[in-house]
């Protein structure tokens, strides 16, 4: 078996817009209330995939859910038409986009079954990312339908929130090696939710069978979640024995630090001091939302988003890694601004799965033709713009769910598949 890691990018759903829904997530509370750019955000989010195929990586995607949703507002007792303004926004939310907080994915050699496990996020902490699992769970059963390879486990209880991937990070001699696997939780952020719960990390672990001698569970800086880190990965990213992270991403660096040396002492860690990039920077731009990929010709490139390549301090700290010894050797800028006016950088919405590509079932995986086809379903069908006021118009809605139904069709996936 051969295997590698496969990114899933959530694409874009067309009813992508900013309701302001995620305190906490300083991009998504300043951009409230503006017009977004449905058609655009998509196309971008398909450059970002070209862009990992140019490197050489294997791509693959996931589909936008059924907006509205419809049973969650009936479940609610109400409906698209009748909801108040708060509900029809997050019933119309193209949240399931940030990929990386669909589930958590312990691969293959990691687990005590020899399967890639893959635990389904709960997302409780907000109400209109709280009724993504559904949907998520069941798309991930038809990408990963092979009982001999996948196991894919529905979310754990709602008492406890799970944001999946995006507070964890692997670290490996190399992607097909057993890996350290570091969950992330938070316990206070100040004036913001803590999303990730401790006892919900621990319960993904066991779910996903992980080998419970190769685990670490670190607590998230509450400086950090207060100054905009909603997520661990808007402050580090791991891939391989490299873990990329901010000085003051976790409450105890240098315990966290010590403790995966111990278990892996080839891990490089590389630590951006905050003298010279700010958390303020580091939020601002997204440096550590990037996707710190491994090359098939060697070494490592950081695809980060373009704020970061516009902010002087970050970038400048940047050039120089890159012209010393670091273990970044080439810089990849993509344009995910729509994504990125929401808090959502390249990182969240790719979900990171190592597993044998030719498992998966081939409709979820990216080659250039096929993002040719959902690239014509995007720019014909994909709204061009939305402002919040819209959100609940029946016009709306049926340009929202017909385009959707469109991609799926295109893309030979049946209607009563997803
Ligand atoms: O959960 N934004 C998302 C962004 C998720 C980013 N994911 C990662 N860091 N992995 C969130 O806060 C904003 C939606 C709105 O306000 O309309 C939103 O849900």
């Amino acid at each position: 078996m051969t295997l590698v890691e496969v990114n899933f990018d959530g694409i874009i759903g067309p009813s992508h817009n900013y309701a302001g829904l995620s305190p906490g997530n300083l991009a998504a509370t300043a951009n409230a209330g503006k017009a977004s750019f449905p058609r655009e955000a998509a196309l971008q989010g398909i450059e970002k995939m070209r862009a990992n195929l140019r490197l050489g990586l294997v791509q693959g995607f996931f589909f936008p859910l059924e907006r509205p949703h419809a049973a969650w507002l009936d479940a609610l007792g109400t409906d698209i038409e009748r909801a108040e303004p708060h509900l029809k926004a997050a019933a119309m939310s193209a949240s399931a986009m940030w990929a990386a907080n669909a589930a958590t994915v312990s691969p293959a050699p990691d687990t005590k079954d020899g399967r890639c496990h893959l635990a389904v996020a709960n997302l409780v902490t907000m109400p209109h990312r709280s009724h993504e699992w559904p949907g998520t769970y069941a798309q991930l059963q038809l990408a990963f339908a092979d009982p001999a390879y996948f196991a894919v486990h529905p979310p754990v209880p709602p008492c406890w929130g799970d944001e999946g991937a995006a507070n964890f990070m692997r670290l490996a001699q190399a992607h097909r090696e057993p890996g350290l696997e570091i969950f992330v939780y938070g316990k206070s952020g100040g004036p913001f939710p803590a999303r990730q719960h401790e006892q919900a990390s621990r319960a993904v672990a066991r779910l996903n069978r992980a080998d419970p001698e190769r685990l670490l569970f670190v607590q998230q800086s509450e400086q950090a979640i207060a100054a905009g880190a909603f997520h661990n990965d808007v402050v580090a990213v791991a891939n391989e024995c490299v873990l990329f992270a901010h000085e003051q991403a976790f409450a105890d660096p240098e315990g966290t630090y010590g403790a995966i040396r111990e278990r892996m002492p080839e891990a490089q860690i590389v630590v951006v001091p905050q003298d010279r990039v700010s958390l303020e920077d580091a939020i601002q731009s997204y440096l550590f939302n990037a996707q710190l990929v491994s090359l098939p010709e060697g070494g490592m490139a950081l695809v980060l988003p373009t704020e970061a390549r516009d902010n002087p301090r970050v970038w400048s700290w940047l050039e120089e890694h890159v012209a010393g010894n670091g273990p970044i050797r080439q810089l990849v800028p993509v344009d995910v601004r729509q994504s990125m006016a929401n808090g959502g950088g390249p990182a969240c919405l790719r979900l990171r799965v190592v597993c044998d590509p030719t498992r998966v079932d081939s409709r979820f995986l990216a080659d250039e033709a096929r993002l040719d086809r959902i690239g014509d379903v995007i720019a014909t069908r994909w709204p061009e713009s939305i402002a919040p006021d819209q959100l609940g118009d029946a016009a709306l809605t049926a340009t929202v769910v017909k385009a959707r139904r469109e991609l799926l069709h295109a893309c030979g996936i049946g209607a009563d598949e997803l």
